[in-house]
């Protein structure tokens, strides 16, 4: 009666794991041609932000060469960074985003 017949499950289940998903940094690079209003369009039109949000970013990124313009799911980041990649290349600028792991 109650002898101990072994419990693996104790060296197994003390460390409870509440897995979060990774969330991704959405950068906006720099570059020498794309014009100011467009990277302002962008950042209005994938990235709801307000027009001095936008021109307030456009100009961190013109000033120190990047900046993160959102923090996503690797999902969502992903489709904006195509989004951001499509248009651009559509109207012939070589503004370039990019993704990273936070
Ligand atoms: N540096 C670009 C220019 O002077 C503007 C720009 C800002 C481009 C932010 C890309 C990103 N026309």
């Amino acid at each position: 009666e109650g002898g101990d017949d072994g419990d693996l499950s104790v060296v197994l289940d003390t460390k409870p794991k509440t897995k979060r998903p990774p969330l991704y940094k959405v950068l906006l690079l720099n570059d020498d041609y794309t014009p100011m209003e467009f990277v302002v369009l962008v950042l209005e039109r994938f990235f709801g932000l307000n027009h001095a949000q936008a021109f307030e970013i456009m100009l961190t990124v013109h000033k120190k060469g990047v900046a993160v313009v959102g923090v996503f799911s690797h999902e969502i980041a992903e489709t904006k960074v195509a989004q951001v990649m499509d248009f651009a290349r559509k109207h012939q600028h070589p503004l370039q985003c990019t993704m990273e792991k936070e």
